[in-house]
């Protein structure tokens, strides 16, 4: 065992870093004491010593708190690389997670692709479809006759509603550019007399045509100053009857219809020019 010479007050550490603090009668006086070799502090491993020495001494080695520091800082490092450890692993989860969901993401994709490959082989091998032109809708207004006359056969004709005398009703056709009917074959009397019975609001609701016998008696004309052709009469009945019960001149102009129909298109009959009643215009198609 050495000795050394203790501090005095202000000499804080010797050359083992040891601290020696005698206190007397109030007086601080230096002293031997003994202390350790270095070996022997060295074997010590920087322990706390308390050396056996009269008064209060206190010693404590220099070296401890460097050892202290180094297990914390080994205990530092421990938990730094702990954290560490922590964050690495956290972070390949995390990878991982992502590389999951990007090979899903992949798997998705291939099947899209797959899908769309099948999709355009089966296009591939389909006829193109044909689109059809949607057929004319029927046309409600006629490219041949003005509005609110009807074709046939080449004519168009216009049933008036105004109940008006056969010359007046003349009067109104020919404002039209065209003239009271004039039947020129068992066609247009099938057309007409189909027309005017859908027309007729009672037995008594009928129309008249281009035919009178006005000039003389019996002689029945149309419009057009032809005369009828017997083959193509088609008189109701006991028509003409030249009936004088309502007017006293008979009965010279011509009306048709027949509410209920007409047998074999019978529908015609004479009754007075002077009567109302609605009328038939004819006149030919545009050109
Ligand atoms: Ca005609
Ligand atoms: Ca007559
Ligand atoms: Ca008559």
């Amino acid at each position: 065992m050495a000795s050394m010479v203790l501090p005095s007050s202000g000499e804080e550490e010797n050359q083992w870093g040891l601290l020696g603090t005698q206190q007397r009668s109030g007086q601080r006086k230096k002293r031997s004491l003994p202390c350790f070799t270095d070996s022997e502090l060295k074997g010590s491993k920087g322990r706390r010593f308390h050396l056996n020495c009269s008064g209060v001494l206190n010693l404590k080695c220099s070296k401890q708190p460097a050892a202290s520091s180094r297990r914390s800082g080994v205990t530092s490092e421990r938990v730094a690389l702990l954290v560490l450890s922590v964050l690495l692993a956290a972070a390949v989860t995390a990878l991982g997670v992502t590389l999951s969901e990007n090979t899903q993401t992949k798997k998705s994709l291939q099947k899209l692709e797959d899908v769309a490959k099948h999709l355009s082989e089966i296009l591939s091998g389909t006829e193109p479809c044909k689109v059809e032109q949607p057929s004319k809708p029927p046309s409600v207004r006629s490219v041949r006759c003005e509005d609110g006359w009807e074709p046939q056969g080449g004519k168009c004709y216009f049933f008036s509603s105004f109940s008006l005398t056969w010359t007046q009703s003349r009067t109104h056709c020919t404002s039209m550019r065209g003239d009271l009917v004039v039947i020129n074959s068992k066609e247009e009397q099938r057309f007409l007399e189909s027309r005017v019975r859908g027309k007729m609001e009672d037995y008594y609701d009928r129309f008249w045509i281009g035919l009178t016998d006005s000039k003389n008696e019996d002689e029945w004309l149309w419009v057009d100053n032809t005369g009828l052709n017997t083959s193509l009469e088609f008189w109701l009945g006991s028509n003409p009857d030249n009936w004088t019960g309502k007017n006293p001149d008979g009965e010279d102009c011509v009306t048709m219809g027949e509410k209920d129909g007409a047998t074999d298109l019978k529908s015609w009959n004479d009754i007075s020019c002077e009567s109302p009643h609605k009328s038939i215009c004819e006149k030919p198609e545009k050109a």
